[in-house]
């Protein structure tokens, strides 16, 4: 219990786990119907695409805010043999985190608000010549089921909260970030008994967005061009590891 009297849970506390009821369930759930109302906004005014890779898009909109570069980023990719609960599922949990993430130095779990819902704190890789940026953030799975027949949405989101146990020490700076990874499954071909689908037969289509203001001034041009880059980076990266790590695993629908 911290002294304002707000209690805190943490990781290993076995009590927390009744889902969706928690101080920031209401907060979540607007961000999530935020995401999901954006997922199929179009890109063709005022997004900009910066790379394509074969299914893979990047793009972004260039937006400043008091001299500071925030600009959001939308991406589309389709990867091949994997569903989109598998994604979301190594993209969300702790335990990966650092087998893919390659723009961070630390990653840990502060507090655990039911099974979906944790808190992170995470220490990112320094960028010369800016100061070293840290975050701390919800981060949320959730499935949505469409109907019977059609395969879920699941999606990931990670928002930037003020926490106690993670302050903003000097010289480093927080950012601020609200990211979403959005997945649908596709079944190719489908066997007539379900139990009979293959890898070969499914794909995951995904939407990644991004906003984050680094908060704090950086070069705006450097910015963009490590965005530039690193986004691709991220996406490739992050797709082939979930392909190799669920290769020979039993298909998680
Ligand atoms: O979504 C990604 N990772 C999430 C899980 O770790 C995380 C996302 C946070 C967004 C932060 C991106 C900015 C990182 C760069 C920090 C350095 C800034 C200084 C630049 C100076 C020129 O919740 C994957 C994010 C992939 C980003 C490329």
């Amino acid at each position: 219990t911290i002294s304002n009297g707000t209690v805190f849970s943490t990781p290993n506390d076995e009590n927390t786990a009744v889902k969706g009821q928690h101080r920031l369930a209401n907060e979540i759930e607007h961000i999530v119907q935020e995401h999901l109302k954006y997922v199929h906004e179009d890109v063709n005014h005022g997004w900009d695409l910066i790379h394509q890779d074969g299914e893979m898009k990047v793009y972004r909109r260039e937006v400043e805010e008091n001299g500071i570069v925030i600009d959001p980023m939308k991406m589309f990719h389709t990867i091949k043999g994997v569903t989109g609960h598998e994604m979301c599922r190594y993209f969300y949990e702790y335990q990966y985190r650092m087998e893919w993430e390659t723009t961070l130095d630390s990653t840990k779990i502060i507090e655990v608000l039911d099974p979906d819902t944790v808190i992170f704190h995470q220490m990112h890789k320094r960028v010369w010549p800016s100061a070293q940026r840290d975050n701390c953030f919800w981060s949320h799975i959730r499935c949505i089921a469409k109907s019977e027949e059609d395969q879920p949405i699941w999606l990931v989101v990670n928002h930037t909260i003020p926490h106690p146990l993670a302050p903003i020490k000097p010289p480093q700076v927080r950012l601020v970030a609200n990211v979403a990874l959005i997945c649908e499954t596709v079944i190719n071909e489908p066997p007539l008994n379900p139990k009979d689908i293959k890898r070969e037969n499914i794909q995951c289509r995904l939407t990644y967005v991004a906003f984050v203001n680094p908060g704090g001034w950086v070069p705006g041009a450097a910015l963009r061009s490590v965005a530039k880059r690193e986004y691709p980076r991220f996406l490739k990266h992050f797709s082939n590891y979930v392909i190799e790590q669920t290769r020979d695993k039993p298909i998680l629908f």
